[in-house]
C-alpha cells in the first residue's frame, strides 16, 4: 500500500515543473472527502513542501468543474488589490498548463505548503475567531461581484436542506443495513425539526433571499491562520464555491467552531453552543459583509447556523445508514456520533436562539 502511494505520488508530481524528488510524504487526515498529502521534494540539498490532493471522484462526479470553478475564482481576485489581505488557495499548473492532473483515471491537485500556517480542528480562543469571521466575511464580499453563471454546481443541491431532509427519510425507508431501529429518536428530531429547518429553502424559492457565491465549507479548519500571530493567512477546501446561502456560511462556521466540543465528541454533555466564541465569530463576519447583505439575510443569520447543523446531521445519519459510503470514518459507529453531537448542538442554538439573533443585530449596528 505505502510502495502504491509513493509511486502514485511520483507519478503525480512529476506532471508539474518542480525541483527536486520525492523524499518524504505525510497523509492530512483531518478532511472527510479530499485525500491530501504534504509532499517533501529535496534537489541538491534545497528542500521545498508541498500539498497534494486526489479529489474524491465518488463525491464529486465531475472533478474537472470543481477545478474550473477554482481557476475562475482565482482569475476574478487577481484583478483586485488586496494587499495584507488573507489570501486564496490556488493550485499549480502542470506541464500541460492545467490546474490539475489525471492519472489512472484519478484527479490530483498540486499546491505551495502555505509556511509558518496551522489549522485548528477546535477553536481555543474566542479572539482569534473574530479574525476567522472576518476573513470567511470578506471571502463572500470579494466575491459578491463574480457573476454567478461563470461557476458550475460541483454538488447540485449541496445545501438544499429541504432535499436532504427528503434523502434522509428515503435512507431510513430504505434501511438496507437494519441500523434504524436504534435511532428512532434521532429519526424523531428530524421529524420535528423538518418544516423549520426548510424555511431558508423555502425562502429562497420566493425570492425572498438572494443567491450569492458563497464558499459553502467554512469549517474552521479550512482558514490556514499564522502558527504566531494566529492572523488568517489563507481560505482553502474551495470546492464547493458556487451559488448558495451566505447564513449558511455563516452558520456552517458557527456550527464548527462554536460548539464546545469537537464535531463528533461522543459524550454529549460536552456539546453545546459555545456564546462567547459564536459573539466574536459575529461580530467579525458581519464587519466584512454586513453592509452588503439584505436586512432579510441579517434576520436569518442565525437560522441559518440552526439550518445548516440539523441538515449536517441528516447527512451523517442518513451515511450511517447507508453504510458509510460518503464521509470517511476513522472508527465503528462514528457517523452515529457525528450525527448525535449535531442534533445536541442544534438543540443547544433552538434554546439560545433569540440571543443568537440579538448578538447578529448588535454585531451589525457596531459595525456601521
Ligand atoms: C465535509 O471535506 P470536508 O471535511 O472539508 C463536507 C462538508 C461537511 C463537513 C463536515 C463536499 O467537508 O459539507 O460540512 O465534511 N464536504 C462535502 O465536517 O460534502
Ligand atoms: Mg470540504
Amino acid at each position: 500500500m505505502s510502495q502504491d502511494i509513493w509511486k502514485k505520488l511520483r507519478q503525480v508530481i512529476a506532471a508539474y515543473d518542480v525541483p527536486g524528488a520525492l523524499v518524504d510524504y505525510k497523509q492530512c487526515v483531518n478532511g472527510h472527502i479530499n485525500e491530501t498529502y504534504q509532499v517533501f521534494l529535496a534537489d541538491n540539498g534545497a528542500h521545498d513542501r508541498f500539498v497534494l490532493q486526489k479529489i474524491n471522484h465518488y463525491v464529486f462526479k465531475d472533478p474537472v468543474l470543481v477545478m474550473r470553478n477554482i481557476a475562475e475564482i482565482a482569475r476574478h481576485l487577481q484583478g483586485k488589490e488586496r494587499a495584507d489581505e488573507c489570501d486564496i488557495i490556488t493550485f499549480l499548473a502542470n506541464k500541460e498548463g492545467k490546474n490539475y492532473t489525471v492519472v489512472d483515471g484519478e484527479y490530483w491537485r498540486l499546491c505551495e505548503y502555505v509556511e509558518d500556517s496551522v489549522s485548528f480542528d477546535f477553536a481555543e480562543d474566542s479572539q482569534v475567531l473574530y479574525s476567522a469571521g472576518y476573513a470567511f466575511g470578506r471571502f463572500c464580499a470579494l466575491l459578491a461581484d463574480l457573476p454567478m453563471e461563470r461557476l458550475s454546481e460541483t454538488i447540485p443541491n449541496f445545501h438544499n436542506t429541504k432535499m436532504r431532509l427528503e434523502a434522509f427519510f428515503a435512507a431510513v425507508e430504505e434501511d438496507p443495513l437494519g441500523r434504524a431501529k436504534d435511532v428512532a429518536a434521532e429519526i424523531a428530531f428530524f421529524a420535528e425539526q423538518r418544516e423549520l429547518a426548510s424555511t431558508l429553502t423555502e425562502m429562497l424559492e420566493r425570492g425572498e433571499i438572494p443567491l450569492r457565491v458563497v464558499h459553502n465549507d467554512t469549517k474552521y479548519n479550512n482558514i490556514l491562520m499564522h502558527k504566531d500571530t494566529l492572523e488568517p493567512l489563507c481560505v482553502i477546501d474551495l470546492d464547493t464555491v458556487m451559488p448558495g446561502l451566505i447564513m449558511h456560511d455563516f452558520g456552517d462556521a458557527i456550527r464548527f467552531a462554536a460548539n464546545t466540543a469537537l464535531e463528533d465528541e461522543p459524550d454529549l454533555s460536552k456539546v453545546g453552543l459555545h456564546m462567547e466564541n459564536y459573539r466574536q465569530f459575529t461580530k467579525g463576519f458581519m464587519s466584512a459583509c454586513g453592509s452588503f447583505i439584505t436586512p432579510r439575510e441579517i434576520e436569518t443569520m442565525a437560522l441559518g447556523a440552526v439550518t445548516i447543523t440539523i441538515e449536517l446531521a441528516s447527512r451523517f445519519l442518513a451515511d450511517y445508514l447507508l453504510g458509510d459510503k460518503y464521509f470517511r470514518i476513522h472508527r465503528e459507529g462514528h457517523n452515529l456520533d457525528r450525527a448525535r453531537c449535531q442534533i445536541k448542538l442544534a438543540q443547544d442554538m433552538l434554546a439560545h436562539y433569540d440571543e443568537m439573533c440579538a448578538i447578529v443585530k448588535e454585531s451589525c449596528q457596531q459595525a456601521w
